[in-house]
């Protein structure tokens, strides 16, 4: 009886700690975004992430926004990348948006989609060890002191703002391989794994652990986050439709790895390769199978998708990101998760 007792406690607490973010894709205009972002703060999110992508609106403008339109809600890049974007300009990017918004800035970095930066002619070579030098340059210029590093991929000598920054800004890295989950453990504040399903969630906190345990941390120090691609209504079929096109993409550029950790044929993925190829969005989004859907994706209503929750926060995280599609009709699933999903783990 006591121990039952404790159990449920113990669960109670867990779930107590858990954060919520959401993510947007800057693919509107500017004020489509930030009117997500103000929803999103009004209807209980703690977090709000905007990727980055230079075919989209840029990061910056609409964070800017944000920092002017909302209050409290905790917000950064979901991620910006060391290839497009100097560290240097990114630390002053954050540095400047924490002026704007005191203490509610946080940086997300990450290796770069490598699909996005092959059409910009830039080489994204020696990946991990990018991230790592950029971290390591951004913490410095967040000092205010003059910063010398000598990184394998990035050199700086001298570098100092002619301002003062407030101060430190959490770091939190964007990372699915071993190392640079192990990296996220090891360096980061937090860590957003591109994931929605508990087996890659069980992998990618094992990786994390081991860069904690190297770097003689504790878990809690870092935020352990499930970036999801997420979609919810009241009926499932429709919650699934809207679902559909992300998985495809996501099952498309998932490495072998994956793909056999969740028993999904490289023949049926091959199919949506050749037809995203081709333009055939169609024939790619008609070939996305129930197993892609259960492994890449939390589609259903709100009682399915906080069942699918639960299982991610056994699993150890600490903050669950609501990602694309959120649903068939973002504001009015931002509106449903405030009502029938926030409040069941809060
Ligand atoms: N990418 C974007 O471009 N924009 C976004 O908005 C975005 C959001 C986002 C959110 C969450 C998330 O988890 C990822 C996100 N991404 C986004 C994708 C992200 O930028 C990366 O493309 C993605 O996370 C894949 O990177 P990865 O973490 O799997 O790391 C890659 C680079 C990898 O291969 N890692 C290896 C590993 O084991 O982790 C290590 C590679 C390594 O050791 N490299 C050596 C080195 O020194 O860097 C060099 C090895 C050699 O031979 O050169």
């Amino acid at each position: 009886m006591l121990l039952k007792r404790l159990k449920r406690q113990c669960q109670q607490e867990v779930l107590n700690v858990v954060k919520f973010g959401i993510e947007f894709v800057p693919k509107e205009a500017w004020w489509k975004t930030v009117y997500y972002a103000m929803q999103s703060e009004k209807r209980g999110f703690d977090n709000l992430w905007i990727t980055d992508h230079y075919n989209n609106r840029n990061v910056y403008t609409t964070l800017a926004a944000t920092a002017i339109y909302t209050k409290k809600i905790v917000f950064g890049p979901g991620v910006t990348n060391p290839f497009l974007i100097n560290p240097i300009m990114t630390a002053q990017s954050l540095a400047s948006l924490d002026e704007m918004a005191p203490g509610r800035v946080v940086l997300g970095m990450g290796a770069g989609d490598k699909t996005t930066l092959a059409s910009t002619g830039i080489e994204a070579k020696k990946q991990l060890s990018a991230v790592v030098d950029s971290i390591a340059i951004f913490k410095a210029m967040l000092e205010g002191k003059s910063v010398n590093y000598e990184g394998k991929v990035f050199q700086v000598k001298g570098t100092k703002f002619n301002f003062k920054p407030r101060g430190q800004i959490p770091v939190y890295i964007g990372a699915q391989g071993p190392k640079m989950l192990a990296t996220a453990g090891k360096i980061g504040d937090g860590v957003l794994i591109n994931a929605s399903h508990p087996k890659d969630i069980d992998y990618a906190v094992g990786r994390v652990k081991s860069g904690v345990d190297e770097a003689g941390k504790n878990m809690s120090d870092v935020d352990v986050t499930a970036y999801t691609s997420f979609s919810v209504h009241k009926k499932p079929e429709k919650a699934a439709q809207a679902a559909t096109p992300v998985v495809a993409f996501i099952a498309a550029g998932s490495p072998n790895v994956i793909l056999e950790r969740h028993g999904i044929s490289l023949e049926k993925v091959n199919k949506i390769r050749g037809a995203l190829a081709k333009g055939d969005f169609g024939g790619a989004f008609g070939s996305v199978s129930p197993k892609m859907m259960e492994a890449f994706c939390i589609a259903g209503t709100p009682d399915v998708c906080n069942e699918k929750i639960s299982r991610l926060l056994k699993a150890g995280i600490t903050q669950f990101v609501v990602g694309s599609p959120v649903g068939p009709n973002v504001r009015k699933s931002i509106d449903l998760i405030s009502k029938q999903v926030i409040p069941h783990f809060k």
